[in-house]
């Protein structure tokens, strides 16, 4: 053997080392997501504080610096007031928004028609009532091509979070999924409420404290993504999915899932985005290679009428406070 063929071989070997270990890392990642959706279909919360609301706990006013600087859409840091509030202790669950289908008959977005007059030019599946479903890639071509891991699924909605076949049956305490904003605004006002501005949203994430730092580690009391997204997913936290909500321990305020779990809807339209609305506080699919926005300042626009599988909300209600 000449050293031309040496090196070659050398080369062979170690690209075949390196396929095999990034097949076991894989296989791990899907084993562990297999795990995790044998997980708990509810977790145990701390008793509720006796308040007027169900299901809400106060936040009291202040004054805080809102924003951070770890990506550009968060700047600029700025001085804002916030009023005292009630707000949802968890993501607005299935059982949830189920009562409030079955007391009014209330279709959503993802399970209406697709507007194809106002909407011309859409491909096929996308003319069909559905909602756009993540689905974890066997590879991933470098292209950094976020259309590998989303995909629109054809009768994907709230009652068939992963399209048809799959079911919220046994999921009555998960965060509700596939929710365009006037979906979640129509619950919020049934239940003669609203939904939370971003100030408001981020004072809360805040635990209502004006000197809580900007951390931009990925936290631990949190429903995130651990490994290299979206093909390794270690799940180190329980759970390589959605988790039920009240999984982690809740802050301060009393509020659980605030980071993590589901994204959440505001009231705030995105400036510089027509028909967007502000997201917050990440979900399952932030990890530290890709979407570092397990942070209160952290933020990201929405389409209005799009539902997701990643995305959900929480009530407010402006209230006097506790006596
Ligand atoms: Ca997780
Ligand atoms: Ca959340």
């Amino acid at each position: 053997m000449n050293r031309r063929t040496i090196v070659i071989l050398l080369i062979v070997g170690l690209a075949l080392l390196f396929a095999l270990a990034a097949g076991a890392w894989i296989r791990g990642g899907q084993q562990a997501a297999r795990l995790a959706e044998a997980g708990p279909l509810s977790c145990e919360m701390a008793q509720a504080p006796a308040s007027p609301h169900e299901g809400m706990v106060y936040v009291p006013g202040g004054r805080f610096v809102m924003g951070d600087t770890y990506y550009p859409e968060e700047r600029p840091l700025r001085e804002v007031d916030v009023e005292g509030f009630w707000m949802d202790r968890t993501e607005v669950t299935n059982a949830e928004f189920a009562a409030f289908v079955a007391a009014t008959g209330y279709v959503t977005i993802a399970e209406r028609p697709v507007d194809t007059v106002r909407n011309p030019g859409l491909p096929p599946d996308m003319q069909k009532p559905g909602a756009v479903v993540f689905i974890m890639p066997n590879n991933v071509d470098g292209s950094g091509n976020i259309a590998q891991w989303w995909q629109y699924v054809p009768g994907a909605n709230w009652r068939h979070p992963g399209g048809p076949g799959t079911s919220i049956e046994g999921r009555e305490r998960f965060p509700v999924t596939a929710i365009a904003y006037e979906d979640a605004l129509a619950y919020a006002r049934w239940k003669g409420r609203a939904l939370p501005t971003e100030a408001q949203w981020e004072w809360a994430s805040r635990e209502a404290n004006p000197d809580a730092p900007n951390s931009h580690d990925q936290p631990k009391q949190a429903n995130t993504w651990q490994g290299l997204f979206p093909v390794i997913n270690l799940a180190e936290d329980g759970f390589a999915g959605i988790a039920p909500v009240g999984c982690f321990a809740p802050n301060r305020l009393g509020l659980y899932d605030m980071i993590g779990n589901l994204w959440e809807w505001t009231a705030d339209p995105y400036a510089g985005a027509p028909g967007s609305r502000v997201i917050k506080g990440g979900s399952w699919l932030c990890a530290p290679s890709y979407c570092v926005r397990y942070r209160p300042g952290a933020r990201q626009p929405q389409e209005e009428d799009l539902a997701t599988s990643h995305l959900g909300f929480r009530t407010i209600l402006v209230a006097p406070p506790p006596s």
